[in-house]
C-alpha cells in the first residue's frame, strides 16, 4: 500500500453502512491509515462504529486483484478491455441487446453506477442492469413510486431526534445503522418522553432501548399496519384536512384494512393484544411519530404492501415532512440512493425518471444524443440469473457484488455462471466466491483509492476520496466501463476523464427539462469545476438551480410527483404467509451481525471485528432444540428443497418457537457449508421482484459429529481436514473450529493442518476421548489444537490470543493444553467491545462489583467508551444479570 499523502488528513465516507459517516483518514510514514470521525460531517459529526473504526486494518494487500486476468492468466488491460468489448458487442449483433447484462452493486460510486447505466440503456439499447439493491432496497423504490410518483425519501436523521415516538420495523438499527441509532440513543437520553417501539419477531440489540418490543409473526406487518390505519380512522386521529388537499384513495384503504378488531389481529400476528392496543394509542396520541424501516420490511414477498401499509399510516395523520415525522427508509449499502438517482435498477432510467414513461424517455435520449433508449424493463435480479441458467445472457458483467452467496437459491446461481459463455468480474479481492467464475477479470480500486460521490439514506451526498495510490494496475470501476463502451464505439458519449466529468452530466441530467416536476434536482452542481469537485462538501438533495435549499423535507405541504400532485394511498388487502410444510416446518429468517459486513470480504480480514462472533450459528428457541435433541453449540443442519448449510447451534429464546435465524455473512471462504442464500427460497415480491429473504420454509436438525476440534494456527491451511469447519483470523495467525465422521487419525490432522516439523507437547485421554497437542519452534507457539468427541470446550477468547505471546515458561506451555487461561488471567468471555476486546465474562464481573450501569461499565473497563456499538449489548447483559440477581429470590423462596 502506498499512502498518497504522508501525514495529511484526507475527509472521505465510509464504505459500509447507508448512514453514509464522514471518516477522516490519515496515511502515517509506516504505510497505515489513522481513521477518526469527521467531527464537520452532519450524518455523524464524529461518531463511528465498530466497522468504521476498524477501516483502517481492512487495507492490507492481501489477496488483493492487483491485474487483469483473461481465461485465468495474468493480461494486460488493453487485452482484457478489448476481450470484454469483444464479447459484449458480437453478442448483441448477433443475439441483440437483451442477450448481454450488467449486474452492479449499491457499493459502486455514483459515478461508475451513472456511466454503467448509460452504457447499458443508451447506448446498448436494453434494460438489463439490474443491482444488488434489488436484494435489499426495491421494495421501498416501489412503495415510494406507488404512493408518492417518486422514489422519494421524505425525511431526514433529524427526524429521529426530533419525534416523540419512533417506531422500528424490521429494523435491527443498533447492529446496521450504529450511528444513527447512536444519535436516537442520545435524542432518548435528551427527551426523556421519547418511546421507542421494535417490530421485529426477534429480540435484537436494537430492543435495548425499546420501551416495547412486538415480536410479530414473521410477514405479518400489513395485518398489523391496516389495523392501525383502521384504529387512526375509527378513534378520529386522522389528519382529514391533509387527507383531503394532498391525497387520493383513502376511502379504498380504509375499506380495504376493515375495522379495527384487535382479537383477529393479535391472531394474524401472534401478538399479545394489550400490546396491540398499547401500540395503537402510542401512535394515535403522538404527533411528531417516525416510522422507520429496512429489511424486515422490504425483503418480503409482500414487501411493497407492507411499505404502502406503513406510508398509508402517515398520509392519514399528515406526519410527512415535518419535523419529527415521516416514513423513513433506512438504505442499507453506502450507495443505495445514488444508484437509485442514475437509475441503475432495471425497471428505472435515469434522474429518477421512468422507464415506462415515453416523455422522460425522450429527455434522457435527447440529453443523452444516444442511438437508441431502452423502452421495456430489464431482467430483475433473480430472473436475470434465471435467464442466465436458460443460456439467454450471452454476456454478463458482474461489478461489486457476489451473487453466488448473496442471491437466493446461490446454488442455482453457481451453476447457471458456470453455463453463461462469458462472464466479467469487476472485483478487489481474488478471495469472493464469485471470482472463479470469471472469464474476465477486472482488478477494481477499493475504498481509499477510488474517487467519487455516494448518496446516504437522507439524501446526503458525500465524497468519497482517495488517499492511497493504486496499487499494482487496479483501476476504478468508473474507468473500466467508459474503456470498454469507447471500444464498442461510443467514444464521444464516453469521454469522460475523471469523476468530476461523469458528476457534473449526471448533475445537468437531473435539472434537464425538469422545472420542479421531477424530485431529484442537483442542478446547482451541473458547472462544478474540478477543484470545486475535489473540496465538495456533504449536500442534501434537491438542490435546483439559482434556488437556495429552503426545506430539506418533502410533502408536508403535498406537491407529490404524481399527474395530479396528490399521494396516492395504496390498499394493502393481508395475505397470510404461506404454512410452513411437514417437511420444512420451521421459518428460516437471515440477516446480519454486528462487526461483519456481507460477504466479509472486507471485515473478515480483521481479527478485532471477526472476535465478536467467529463462527456461522443458527438461533434456535430452546423449546425446538429440546424436541430436536440440539443442545448449545452443537453441529445443526439447516436445508430447504434448494440447498443446506451446516452451523453451531445458538439455543436461545431471543427467537420464537418455529423459527430460526442464521446470519448471511459466511462464505466458502470463512467456512465449509454456510452460504445461507443456497437456502433461502427464490421468491419474490410482485411489485419489487425484491427475493424475500427473511422467510424460507426449512428443515432443522442435528448434525452429530464423531469428532470436534478447535485450533489456533499461525498459517491458514491449505485442506483442511473433517466434514465441518469455519476459520476467522486471530492476532498473528487463524482460529479454526473443525469436526468430522469416524475415527480421527491424529498424525494425519496434525500433518494437514500444516503443523511440521514442531517440538509437540501433547496429552491424550482415550478414555474420556479427547486429545490436546501444542507445537513450538523455536520456542515461539505456531499451534495449539484441540481434539474432543464432544464440541470443544476451550476459553475461546483466551485461545484465540494465545500466538500474540512470543516465548512461554515450561508451566505456560503446559497451561495451553489445560484449555483454560490460568486463574490469574481470567478468560474474557465472548467478545463484546471489539475496540478494547473486553469480553462478557470481564463485563460480568464488574457488574457483580457494583458496576450497575452501561456507564459505570465503561469507567470501569473502557468497554463501550469508543464507537459506542456495544453499549446496547452490555445494557442487555446488564438487564439479564440484574434479573438473574432479583429472580435468585424467589427460587430460594420456591425452594
Ligand atoms: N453490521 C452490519 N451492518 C450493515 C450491513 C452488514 O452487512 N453488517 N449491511 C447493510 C445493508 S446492505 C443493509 S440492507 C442493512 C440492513 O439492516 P437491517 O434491515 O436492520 O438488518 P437485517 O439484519 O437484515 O434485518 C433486520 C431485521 O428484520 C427482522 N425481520 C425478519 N422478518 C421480519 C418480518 O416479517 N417483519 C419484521 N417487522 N421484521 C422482520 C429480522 O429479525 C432482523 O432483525 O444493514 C446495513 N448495515
Ligand atoms: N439470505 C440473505 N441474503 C441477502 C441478504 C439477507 O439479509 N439475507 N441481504 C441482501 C442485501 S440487503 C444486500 S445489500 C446483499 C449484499 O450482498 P453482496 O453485494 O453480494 O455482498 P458484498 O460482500 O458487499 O459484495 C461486494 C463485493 O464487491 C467487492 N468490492 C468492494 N468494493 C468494491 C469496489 O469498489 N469495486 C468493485 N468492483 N468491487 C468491490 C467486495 O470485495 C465483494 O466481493 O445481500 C443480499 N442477500
Ligand atoms: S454507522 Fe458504521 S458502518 Fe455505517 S457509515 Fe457509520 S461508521 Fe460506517
Ligand atoms: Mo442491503
Amino acid at each position: 500500500m502506498t499512502a498518497a499523502n504522508h501525514d495529511k488528513t484526507v475527509k472521505t465516507t465510509c464504505p459500509y453502512c447507508g448512514v453514509g459517516c464522514g471518516v477522516l483518514a490519515t496515511p502515517q510514514p509506516d504505510g497505515s491509515v489513522s481513521i477518526k470521525g469527521d467531527p464537520d460531517h452532519p450524518a455523524n459529526f464524529g461518531r463511528l462504529c465498530s466497522k468504521g473504526s476498524a477501516l483502517g486494518e481492512t487495507l492490507s494487500l492481501q489477496d488483493r486483484l492487483l491485474y487483469p486476468e483473461v481465461d485465468g492468466k495474468r493480461s494486460s488491460w488493453e487485452t482484457a478491455l478489448d476481450r470484454v468489448a469483444a464479447r459484449f458487442s458480437d453478442a448483441v449483433r448477433e443475439h441483440g441487446p437483451d442477450s448481454v447484462a450488467f449486474y452492479v452493486s449499491g457499493q459502486i460510486l455514483t459515478e461508475d453506477y451513472y456511466v454503467a447505466n448509460k452504457l447499458m440503456k443508451g447506448f446498448i439499447g436494453s434494460a438489463n442492469i439490474d443491482t444488488n439493491s434489488r436484494l435489499c432496497m426495491a421494495s421501498s423504490v416501489a412503495g415510494h413510486r406507488k404512493a408518492f410518483g417518486a422514489d422519494t425519501v421524505p425525511g431526514t436523521y433529524e427526524d429521529l431526534e426530533l419525534a416523540d415516538l419512533v417506531v422500528l420495523v424490521g429494523s435491527n438499527l443498533a447492529w446496521c445503522h450504529p450511528v444513527l441509532f447512536q444519535r436516537l440513543e442520545a435524542a432518548k437520553a435528551a427527551n426523556p418522553a421519547m418511546r421507542i417501539v421494535v417490530i421485529d419477531p426477534r429480540q435484537t440489540a436494537t430492543c435495548a432501548i425499546a420501551d416495547l418490543h412486538l415480536a410479530l409473526k414473521p410477514d405479518t406487518d400489513v395485518a398489523l399496519f391496516n389495523g392501525l390505519l383502521a384504529f387512526l380512522a375509527e378513534s378520529y386521529s386522522t389528519n382529514d384536512r391533509y387527507i383531503n388537499n394532498f391525497t387520493e384513495g383513502f376511502e379504498e384503504a380504509i375499506q380495504q384494512a376493515g375495522p379495527c378488531e384487535i382479537g383477529r389481529i393479535a391472531e394474524e400476528t401472534g401478538l399479545q393484544r394489550q400490546d396491540i392496543a398499547l401500540f395503537y394509542k402510542m401512535v394515535a396520541q403522538t404527533e411528531k411519530t417516525v416510522t422507520v424501516y429496512s429489511q424486515g420490511v422490504n425483503q418480503s414477498v409482500v414487501g411493497t404492501d407492507k411499505v404502502n401499509a406503513i406510508i398509508n399510516t402517515h398520509l392519514a395523520t399528515g406526519r410527512i415532512g415535518r419535523p419529527g415525522m415521516g416514513p423513513f427508509s433506512a438504505t442499507g449499502q453506502p450507495n443505495a440512493m445514488g444508484g437509485r438517482e442514475v437509475g441503475g435498477l432495471a425497471n428505472m432510467l435515469a434522474a429518477h425518471m421512468a422507464l415506462e414513461n415515453p416523455d422522460h424517455r425522450e429527455i434522457v435520449q435527447e440529453f443523452w444524443q444516444s442511438p437508441v433508449i431502452a423502452d421495456r424493463q430489464g431482467l430483475k435480479a433473480v430472473d436475470l440469473f434465471e435467464a442466465v441458467g436458460q443460456g439467454k445472457i450471452k454476456a454478463l458483467w458482474i461489478m461489486a457484488t457476489s451473487p453466488v452467496d448473496s442471491l437466493p437459491d446461490a446454488d442455482a446461481v453457481r451453476e447457471a455462471l458456470k453455463t453463461c459463455p462469458f462472464v466479467v468480474v469487476s472485483d478487489v479481492t481474488r478471495s469472493a466466491d464469485t471470482v472463479p467464475f470469471a472469464d474476465v477479470l477486472l482488478p477494481a480500486a477499493a475504498w481509499g483509492e477510488k474517487d467519487g460521490t455516494v448518496t446516504n439514506s437522507e439524501r446526503r451526498v458525500s465524497r468519497q476520496r482517495q488517499f492511497i495510490e493504486f496499487p499494482g494496475e487496479v483501476r476504478p470501476d468508473w474507468w473500466q466501463i467508459v474503456e470498454v463502451a469507447r471500444r464498442m464505439g461510443y467514444e464521444e458519449a464516453f469521454a469522460f476523464e475523471n469523476p468530476a466529468g461523469i458528476f457534473r452530466e449526471h448533475a445537468e441530467l437531473s435539472a434537464y427539462r425538469n422545472d420542479g416536476r421531477r424530485d431529484f434536482d442537483i442542478g446547482a452542481y451541473k458547472d462544478l469545476a474540478g477543484d470545486a469537485y475535489q473540496t465538495l462538501t456533504p449536500f442534501q438533495w434537491p438542490r435546483a438551480v439559482g434556488k437556495p435549499q429552503a426545506e430539506s423535507r418533502f410533502f408536508a405541504d403535498g406537491n407529490y410527483y404524481t399527474p395530479d400532485r396528490k399521494a396516492r394511498f395504496v390498499a394493502t388487502a393481508f395475505k397470510a404467509p404461506r404454512k410452513t410444510e411437514r417437511a420444512y416446518p420451521y421459518v428460516l429468517n437471515t440477516g446480519r451481525v454486528r462487526d461483519q459486513w456481507h460477504t466479509m470480504t472486507r471485515t473478515g480480514k480483521t481479527s478485532r471485528l471477526v472476535a465478536h462472533i467467529a463462527e456461522p450459528f443458527a438461533e434456535i428457541h430452546p423449546d425446538d432444540a429440546a424436541e430436536l435433541q440440539v443442545s448449545a453449540a452443537d453441529l445443526v443442519e439447516v436445508k430447504s428443497p434448494h440447498g443446506r448449510v451446516t452451523v453451531r447451534a445458538l439455543v436461545t429464546d431471543r427467537v420464537s418457537m418455529g423459527e430460526v435465524y442464521v446470519p448471511m455473512h459466511w462464505t466458502d471462504q470463512f467456512a465449509s457449508c454456510a452460504r445461507i442464500g443456497a437456502v433461502v427460497a427464490p421468491e419474490t415480491d410482485p411489485f419489487s421482484g425484491q427475493p424475500g429473504s427473511k422467510f424460507t420454509p426449512v428443515a432443522v436438525s442435528k448434525r452429530q459429529m464423531d469428532w470436534h476440534g478447535f485450533a489456533v494456527l499461525r498459517e491458514r491451511p491449505s485442506e483442511i481436514p473433517g466434514s465441518y469447519w469455519a476459520i476467522g483470523p486471530v492476532p498473528g495467525g487463524y482460529r479454526l473450529e473443525f469436526a468430522g465422521f469416524g475415527e480421527p487419525d491424529t498424525n494425519e490432522l496434525l500433518q494437514l493442518l500444516g503443523c511440521t516439523d514442531l517440538d509437540w507437547l501433547s496429552v491424550d485421554d482415550g478414555s474420556a476421548g479427547w486429545s490436546r497437542h501444542a507445537g513450538w519452534k523455536e520456542d515461539v507457539l505456531q499451534s495449539a489444537i484441540f481434539l474432543s468427541r464432544q464440541p470443544v470446550e476451550v476459553a475461546r477468547q483466551w485461545a484465540s490470543e494465545l500466538l500474540t505471546d512470543d516465548t512461554m515458561s515450561k508451566q505456560e506451555r503446559f497451561q495451553v493444553l489445560a484449555g483454560r487461561p490460568p486463574a490469574d488471567r481470567p478468560d474474557a468471555g465472548a467478545l463484546v467491545c471489539s475496540c478494547f476486546q473486553i469480553g462478557c465474562n470481564q463485563i460480568s464481573e464488574a457488574v457483580k462489583n457494583g458496576a450497575d450501569s452501561v456507564q459505570k461499565v465503561g469507567a470501569e473497563l473502557k468497554a463501550g467508551t469508543n464507537c459506542g456499538s456495544c453499549r446496547s449489548e452490555i445494557q442487555s447483559l446488564l438487564d439479564d444479570l440484574m434479573k438473574e440477581a432479583t429472580d435468585e429470590p424467589d427460587l430460594a423462596q420456591a425452594g
